[in-house]
């Protein structure tokens, strides 16, 4: 099924990174079901990131943005599945955490928007200009886990 390769791009900011978070934030990707197909630990340069949110940046808060994302490592991935770009938002929560629902990964884990330690795709477009930006062809990975099958019907 074509729509179960769906991709989205996913990314443990530097508080993330900072608070010991990257494995419980992994862990409900995939006990979701959702399959990995890029990871690494970079620490991103602020021209990398000014191009990763250039939607942003007239933004007042954009320079803060950037310094933020800048400051320490951070984790960037793939993830596919069905629907995974809107269903990846839903798991992430609210942009603010202060209106992210308990559960979500904003809502249980962090507190301000400043500081709400993860990163996911808006759209099926912007998924794959994000992971052709942080990814080269060959860092993303094609695979079937072996439990596909218990996943999808
Ligand atoms: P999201 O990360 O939910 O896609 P976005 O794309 O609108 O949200 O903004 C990117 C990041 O910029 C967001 O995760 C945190 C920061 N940000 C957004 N709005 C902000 C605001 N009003 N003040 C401070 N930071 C903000
Ligand atoms: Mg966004």
């Amino acid at each position: 099924m074509a729509e179960q390769r769906e991709r989205t791009f996913l990314m443990v900011k530097p508080d993330g990174v900072q608070r010991g978070l990257v494995g419980t934030i992994i862990e409900r990707f995939e006990k979701k079901g959702f399959k990995l197909v890029g990871l690494k630990f970079v620490w991103p340069s602020e021209e990398l990131l000014q191009q990763h949110y250039s939607d942003l940046a007239s933004r007042p808060f954009f320079p803060g943005l950037v310094k933020y994302m800048s400051s320490g490592p951070v984790v960037p991935m793939g993830w596919e599945g069905l629907n995974a770009v809107k269903t990846g938002r839903q798991m992430l929560g609210a942009t603010n955490p202060a209106d992210s629902q308990p559960g979500t990964i904003r809502g249980d884990l962090c507190i301000q928007v400043g500081r709400n330690i993860i990163h996911g795709s808006d759209s099926v477009e912007s998924a794959n200009k994000e992971i052709a930006l942080w990814f080269t062809e060959k860092e993303v990975v094609g695979w079937t886990p072996a439990a596909e099958n218990w996943v999808y019907e």
